[in-house]
């Protein structure tokens, strides 16, 4: 069946909850993040970034550029029950909904045609229950997969609605810089540059095997998405189940590398129970106890779900090493949750190599104990 997915990300997100709860706070540069003495944006009001403050640039910085600015701190819990609210509002527009965070997600609207004859239309009452009902903004997109539709929501931010049809695609695609196409990050982008790539135009007439010596097979992703080509299906999560693994040490942890290990560990574990259990995560979250009890958590949200030990060490590590922590360690956790049924189509070349060989990984370790396959780094704490 032909695809329709709708993206919606709602504008300034934290910012516009203290300006709909505050009316003194309208039409005002209202910054919100961390208020102590090392802290970061979490966003700013779109009245704040003509001053050229934006998300993750420091406070301090936020507060030279914007001085006039209102500066609050992030009510995390009360922010999340207003995604759930908005989450209602999605569930009754599409039948499957996806979350990508708290202010983001993929509607699966495939075959409501005889339920819709105008999808503007369609798309703008959902925008005008969340205004009516929550008094937030949100940007739209709709198109005929995934990654246009979240390009999509993007091009007319904020308040935003754009459609794009299959005969817009190739003129939406061709000027786009390589750095709008999923998974071209700092590095690739730079390898692309090297070979003469700036526009998206340019990928989508390159010859995958050519780009796959270069950047890998990753190459073959990038070229289908810069001609428009995206199967992978809108996938509902279900709700509130998470697989984690936590472990209290017997001596502090203080070093990287001891630290680094344990986390690789964990991660053995959390990914093989979610293969186990038939789930991918979208969200991996850590959790650090330091010596004086303090407990730190963070979570990163993924675009693709995962259920691979070293996607989970490798986020486990980046948001640990995000930490700075400068004390000794008694706990370590990883928690996957934003669960999604892991037997899903994957797309590309590499990740089906992989799940080869998790599939080989986890034979073993069910036949012979979860000691008898592991990561060479673990080995010297074996007995
Ligand atoms: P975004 O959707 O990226 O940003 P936004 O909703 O504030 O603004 P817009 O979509 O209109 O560009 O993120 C949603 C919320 O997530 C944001 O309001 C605050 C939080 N967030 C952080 O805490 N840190 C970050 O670095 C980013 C990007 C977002
Ligand atoms: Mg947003």
């Amino acid at each position: 069946m032909k695809q329709l997915v709708m993206h919606i990300d709602m504008d300034a997100f934290y910012a516009s909850i203290e300006q709909r709860d505050h009316e003194e706070y309208r039409g005002k540069p209202v910054i919100v993040g961390g208020l102590s003495g090392r802290g970061v944006v979490c966003t700013a009001s779109y009245e704040a970034r003509k001053f050229g403050v934006h998300s993750a640039m420091s406070m301090a910085e936020a507060k030279r550029r914007c001085p006039q600015g209102i500066f609050l701190s992030c009510n995390h819990a009360y922010y999340e029950s207003v995604s759930r609210e908005i989450f209602q509002v999605f569930h009754e527009f599409a039948p499957v909904v996806e979350p990508l965070s708290l202010d983001e997600a993929f509607l699966d609207v495939s075959g409501m045609e005889m339920l819709v004859q105008d999808w503007r239309v369609y798309a703008e009452k959902l925008k005008k229950r969340i205004v009516d009902e929550l008094g937030l903004v949100a940007s739209v997109g709709l198109a005929p997969n995934k990654f246009l539709a979240k390009l999509a929501s993007d091009m007319e931010k904020p308040d935003g609605l754009t459609i794009i049809e299959e005969q817009d695609i190739e003129r939406v695609l061709n000027d786009l810089p390589i750095t709008s196409l999923w998974g071209v990050g700092k590095k690739t982008a730079q390898q692309l540059y090297d070979l003469g790539f700036v526009k998206v135009g340019q990928i989508a007439k390159a010859d995958g095997a050519f780009l796959a010596k270069h950047i890998g097979n990753l190459a073959y992703q990038l070229v289908n998405l810069a001609n428009g080509r995206d199967e992978r299906s809108v996938e509902g999560t279900p709700k509130s189940q998470s697989i984690g693994n936590e472990v209290t040490f017997a001596h502090d942890l203080t070093t990287h590398e001891q630290i680094t290990e344990k986390f690789l560990a964990l991660a053995e574990k959390v990914g093989s129970r979610l293969r186990r259990e038939g789930f991918a995560a979208r969200t991996i979250s850590i959790k650090i106890r330091l010596a004086s009890f303090q407990t730190l958590t963070r979570s990163l949200t993924l675009v693709e779900a995962t259920n691979f030990d070293e996607d989970l060490y490798q986020i486990a590590v980046e948001l640990y090493e995000k930490c700075k922590v400068a004390e000794k360690i008694r706990l370590l956790g990883i928690t996957a949750s934003n669960l999604t049924i892991h037997e899903q189509p994957i797309l590309f070349a590499e990740n089906n190599k992989k799940k080869e060989l998790y599939h080989a990984v986890d034979a073993i370790r069910t036949r012979f104990g979860n000691h008898m396959i592991t990561k060479a780094k673990l080995l010297k704490n074996r007995d």
